[in-house]
């Protein structure tokens, strides 16, 4: 009798054991570490990767690995994602790290090798400014974007 009340008790602690331990998986599912992604300007007037979907928490490091200075500069008809007002210099070399906290759409350029149109979209440089090729196209504007998702 005494041992089956043991081999009872025990059989509880062991059930109670693995709930304990499946609710702390779940408790380290929500909170997630967050990630640093990375985008680089390679050696011309781009960001890659253009676009990154990253989620709420991650940070983004910006490194400029061109010989000329480049800018982050947010577009603000479109940002949902925080960061408004953003015009960071990102000299030749450098680096830069923004966390983002708020789910949305970051949509950022450079101030040097792309500029806003009236509709606020990122365009490439133009007759003002860039280098056209031989078929008259002014290229793309370096711009890129970022999706933030939430939980
Ligand atoms: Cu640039």
């Amino acid at each position: 009798m005494r041992k089956l009340l043991l081999i009872g008790t025990l059989a509880m602690l062991l059930v109670a054991i693995g709930a304990i331990s499946s609710s702390a998986h779940r408790l380290a599912g929500a909170t997630r570490a967050s990630s640093v992604h990375q985008v680089t300007i390679p050696d011309e007037d781009r960001f890659t990767p253009f676009a990154l979907t990253i989620q709420a928490g991650d940070r983004v490091r910006w490194v400029n690995n061109d010989s000329d200075d480049h800018t982050v500069v947010s577009d603000d008809a479109f940002n949902t994602a925080g960061h408004r007002g953003l015009n960071h210099l990102l000299p030749a070399g450098g680096s830069f790290v923004l966390r983002f906290n708020h789910p949305g759409t970051f949509v950022y350029y450079c101030r040097f090798h792309a500029h806003l149109d009236e509709f606020n979209q990122p365009v490439a440089p133009g007759p003002d400014g860039g280098i056209q090729d031989p078929n008259g196209n002014f290229g793309t504007p370096m711009s890129g974007v970022i999706t933030v998702l939430g939980d």
